[in-house]
């Protein structure tokens, strides 16, 4: 924790496919909860999608989801945070779109989502989910790109 008590986290967020059409609203959402985009991909998933996932490969909707994400580019990010993880996954809302769009919040998936696969966006669960997928998208080994924290305190 820092002299404010806060936690500053790191998590993979990523937008799916059905919202990528929609980055500059997204990222508005980003910036008004305090989060920085430290590192960011647009890639289109093939294969390397069933691995990305392969905590769900029994479920039933599983076939469906890597059909989805791989349907079109995402856009993969690193955000970076106080209680990035958890505050990343508020601004999603719940998995299913329908369900996001009865609460009160205009979250995420209610505003560009469909349905419970179709969900504009993805979240790492937790701080070793989100070191995992971080990994996934920005390897380490391939360099850790521009150490651009210091660029945003300048701008
Ligand atoms: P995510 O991992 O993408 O951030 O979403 P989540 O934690 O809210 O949901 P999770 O249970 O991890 O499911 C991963 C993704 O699989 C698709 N899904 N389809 N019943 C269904 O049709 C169904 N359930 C889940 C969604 O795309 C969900 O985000
Ligand atoms: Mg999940």
């Amino acid at each position: 924790a820092n002299k404010l008590g806060s936690k500053k986290e790191r998590t993979l967020a990523m937008i799916k496919p059905d919202a990528v059409c929609k980055l500059g609203d997204i990222l508005q959402m980003i910036y008004d909860a305090n989060l920085i985009v430290t590192k960011a991909k647009m890639t289109k998933l093939t294969r390397e999608a069933a691995d990305f996932y392969t905590e769900h490969q029994t479920k039933s909707f599983f076939n469906n989801l890597v059909q989805f994400m791989t349907s079109g580019p995402v856009v993969a990010m690193e955000l970076l945070g106080d209680e990035a993880v958890s505050v990343w996954r508020r601004i999603l809302g719940p998995t299913d779109s329908s369900t996001a769009r009865k609460e009160a919040s205009l979250s995420l998936r209610a505003q560009f989502g469909t349905d419970g696969t179709r969900n504009a966006g993805h979240g790492s669960d937790s701080l070793a989910s989100a070191a995992r997928e971080l990994e996934f998208f920005f390897p380490s080994t391939a360099g850790q790109g521009p150490a651009n924290t210091a660029s945003y305190s300048d701008c």
